[in-house]
């Protein structure tokens, strides 16, 4: 048993606070608990019968007794520390011990846990009852003492409000963890306690909006967010919502005409065809589903316990909230409509050079009626294209791949400035008016690391994102927290961490890092996926995240493990070209969006546009590349993210099956594991988390000393302080410019202050009363 192996990395010492070898003879005298890894990685527990040099006995629950070498057990926590609420209680914070912990916790649906400074919230994957008014009063009123979102939703609240700070929900986990569901349920209690003016209920009702245009079925999550989300709420000086506002990061275009099988594309094409009345059918010329190859192409229509047709009511109701007028609804409608006819248009071949024209069949006729254009012009834009060779301009026909390139790409852009434009009318409707008061609530809800079996650019994107955050996490707990001891002059044992600045250094590092190369060759008009992956293998292959991989693949070491990537489209969807042609073609339609489309991608000069101005094939240089603009808005995000007060959420899934009741130990170890949970808590036990500065400490206690200190600096108050208060001193430290605490010491001293402020009080009443 102790040599067989066990699929899972087994704990590794750095992490073991303490070997029962230590203590196996008072462990077995006591007949003690201790925890045993199974061949298949979990962990049981046993209790130690006996022990004799390295080999001890145990018993395990099932009546077996197993002869064990000692060095193997990691000791158990006594009964009574079983589902603590905050992993910072345990006396023995090992692997085993925080596994068993939360599942124990889990198990009687208490899904949240503190581990520290950090709320760790595992999927329950159904419906529990943790949530609505009699909760929400229940953390308003402090009766319930239990980790939740809404205790942290309750703290920013009261910190915002009183310091005039911005507060900062950081939702992180792995894909279908529950990131998005944690962030509603965050905004629930804002909405619950900052409402009053009416426009809660309007921030409320842009999730159903945003996720039936941003949210697909994949293979991890039924509801994955295919873009990223930051939701800033803005509050008065009373602590009551005033505005909102909506940022969204890189949406994943490509869904829209293409996904892999068993997936779906994005959940409002099916609301669409399903909920749509009947005149609005007619007048969209809508088919079932199964008959738009877009949707067709991945073989999966619908989702298990979810009714498309009344999420398109809960949608059109949410858009009437949000003041989207009945006629842009149905210009929305019809754009969407638009997109689904696209896919299919299909092509002919007109001659022995491979060119093509469209067929004037229903498909054509109708994405031309329903984007407001001829049928002619719709088929010139699809099958040829203008350009400028020498000073002439001539027009070039299209071969059948570039022409169902063109396609493509024209429908991906009506969906992805539709979907900006959503954003944008969002933002008009709970626009935050011009008195900011610098109080303000933000949740960042990105979309969580993946990893499928094959892995493309957005994958690289997000994951990238994710690797960003995770330093953003990094930083924040443990290199800070470390800088500061160290800066301060503190006596303090440096705990490691997993620093990932190596993996971003090799998505960020110039000129030699992934992004530079995907953009240099990206300009390349003869860059090829192929050149790409080659050029990849040739800079890269010495630094310790990167492996070149067999054909046009490479693996990336991420935080979360590692990740191959297949090159193919990499070079084209980070240039993400629209043709000038089908540009002019928007902006000759009679309908306003796509007017409105047309001007909008004119006028984003970032935006590679390709037309008879520039080479033909490449994109110009000046212009950003896809990658390269949401590094930018990572910067931004990250900038933003330094002023403000974070807090962090691990939402954490329990199984891969969305399924309920399924805790797998391997599972949640892993991600426990890459997100540095157990160091966080060691940090936070073994550090001072609470500190002061000398001045403020001398004012706020200075008082309760019998002597009179009036006249002496801040640094001997203090002293004075400590000493007449008889605090230990293992349980602080005296730093440069302020004071360190270890966990709960304040709380006494804040007793006795209150006290005698108490005491101060009454006399001062008795007195006035006397007086009187
Ligand atoms: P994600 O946001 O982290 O994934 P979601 O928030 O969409 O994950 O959660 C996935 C699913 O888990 C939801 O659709 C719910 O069915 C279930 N779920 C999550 N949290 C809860 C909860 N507190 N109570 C009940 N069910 C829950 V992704 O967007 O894929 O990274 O890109
Ligand atoms: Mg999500």
């Amino acid at each position: 048993l102790d040599s067989a192996a066990a699929p899972l990395p087994s704990i590794s010492k750095s992490n073991i606070e303490h070997r029962w070898s230590d203590i196996t003879s008072y462990a077995a005298k006591k007949k003690v608990q201790s925890w045993f890894q199974l061949p298949n990685g979990n962990w049981e527990l046993g209790k130690i019968m006996s022990t004799t040099g390295t080999e001890s006995v145990i018993s395990l629950p099932d009546g077996k007794v197993l002869k064990v070498n000692s060095d193997s057990l990691i000791p158990a926590n006594p009964d009574i520390l079983d589902g603590v609420d905050d992993l910072m209680q345990l006396s023995y914070l090992n692997e085993p011990s925080v596994l068993f912990n939360l599942q124990y916790r889990y198990n009687q649906d208490m899904i949240y846990t503190k581990a520290g400074p950090v709320l760790v919230a595992i999927n329950p994957f159904k419906k529990v009852s943790l949530y609505g008014n009699d909760y929400i009063e229940a953390y308003k009123n402090k009766s319930i003492e239990i980790p939740h979102v809404y205790a942290i939703a309750d703290t920013a609240i009261w910190e915002m409000t009183r310091d005039e700070v911005n507060f900062f929900f950081l939702l992180s986990g792995e894909s279908g963890a529950g990131k998005t569901e944690t962030a509603k349920i965050a905004m629930q209690y804002l909405a619950a306690l900052g409402g009053g003016s009416g426009i809660e209920y309007e921030i409320l009702k842009t999730n159903p909006i945003l996720e039936a245009f941003g949210n697909a079925k994949t293979l991890r999550n039924d509801n994955s967010s295919r873009f990223g989300k930051l939701i800033e709420i803005h509050f008065s000086e009373t602590g009551k919502i005033s505005g909102a506002k909506i940022q969204t990061f890189l949406l994943e275009k490509s869904r829209v005409v293409q996904c892999a099988e068993g997936e779906r594309s994005y959940h409002i094409f099916y609301q669409l065809c399903a909920g749509a009345p009947s005149a609005l059918r007619e007048k969209l010329n809508l088919k079932d589903v199964n008959e738009y190859k877009y949707l067709k192409q991945s073989n999966c229509y619908s989702i298990t316990g979810v009714d498309d047709a009344e999420q398109f009511r809960i949608v059109k109701e949410a858009l009437d909230v949000v003041h989207v007028n009945k006629e842009d609804q149905e210009s929305v409608f019809a754009m969407l409509a638009a997109v689904l006819w696209l896919g299919n248009i299909s092509f002919i071949i007109i001659d022995n050079e491979n060119h093509v024209e469209a067929v004037a069949d229903e498909s054509l006729i109708n994405v031309a009626k329903l984007i407001g254009c001829d049928t002619m012009d719709l088929n010139l834009a699809l099958s040829t294209r203008k350009m400028r060779v020498g000073n002439d301009n001539i027009v070039q026909k299209l071969t059948l791949s570039q022409a169902i390139d063109t396609r493509d790409a024209l429908a991906k852009s009506i969906y992805a400035c539709l979907f900006e434009w959503l954003v944008e009318q969002i933002n008009k409707s709970l626009a935050v008016g011009k008195r900011r008061t610098g109080r303000s609530i933000s949740i960042l809800d990105i979309y969580g690391f993946e990893s499928f079996d094959r892995n493309s650019f957005e994958q690289f994107c997000i994951n990238y994102a994710n690797e960003r955050l995770q330093q953003h996490f990094n930083r924040h707990l443990f290199k800070l927290e470390q800088e500061e001891y160290i800066q301060d002059g503190i006596d303090w044992a440096k705990v490691d961490f997993d620093d990932n600045q190596d993996c971003l250094n090799l998505f960020e590092k110039k000129p030699l890092g992934l992004l530079s190369l995907l953009d240099e060759e990206s300009t390349f008009p003869n860059g090829t996926d192929f050149t790409f992956a080659n050029k990849l293998k040739q800079h890269l292959n010495s630094n310790p995240c990167f492996r070149g991989e067999r054909e046009k693949a490479f693996t990336v070491s991420h935080f979360a493990g590692e990740v191959t990537y297949d090159t193919t489209g990499f070079l084209e969807k980070n240039r993400d070209l629209l043709h000038l042609d089908s540009i002019q073609l928007l902006s000759s339609c009679s309908c306003h969006l796509p007017q409105a489309f047309a001007s909008n991608m004119l006028s984003q000069s970032e935006r590679p546009v390709v037309g008879p101005l520039h080479k033909a094939g490449g994109a110009d240089s000046q212009k950003l590349s896809v990658a390269t603009k949401f590094k930018s808005q990572l910067f931004q995000l990250m900038q933003r993210l330094e002023s403000t007060t974070p807090h962090f959420i691990r939402c954490i899934k329990p199984n891969n099956f969305q399924s309920p009741g399924s805790y797998e130990q391997g599972l949640v170890l892993q991600q426990l594991r890459c997100c540095g949970v157990l160091e966080v808590v060691r940090i936070s036990r073994s550090g001072f988390p609470t500190r002061m500065s000398h001045q403020k400490f001398a004012r706020r206690y200075g008082f309760l000393l019998l002597e009179n200190v009036a006249s002496q600096d801040p640094l001997s108050v203090s002293v004075a302080i400590l000493h007449q208060f008889n605090i230990l001193p293992e349980m602080y430290q005296v730093g440069y410019t302020k004071l360190f605490f270890r966990t709960g010491q304040i709380g006494v001293l804040e007793d006795t202050r209150n006290h005698t402020l108490h005491g101060i009080l009454c006399v001062q009443s008795c007195f006035r009363g006397y007086q009187a």
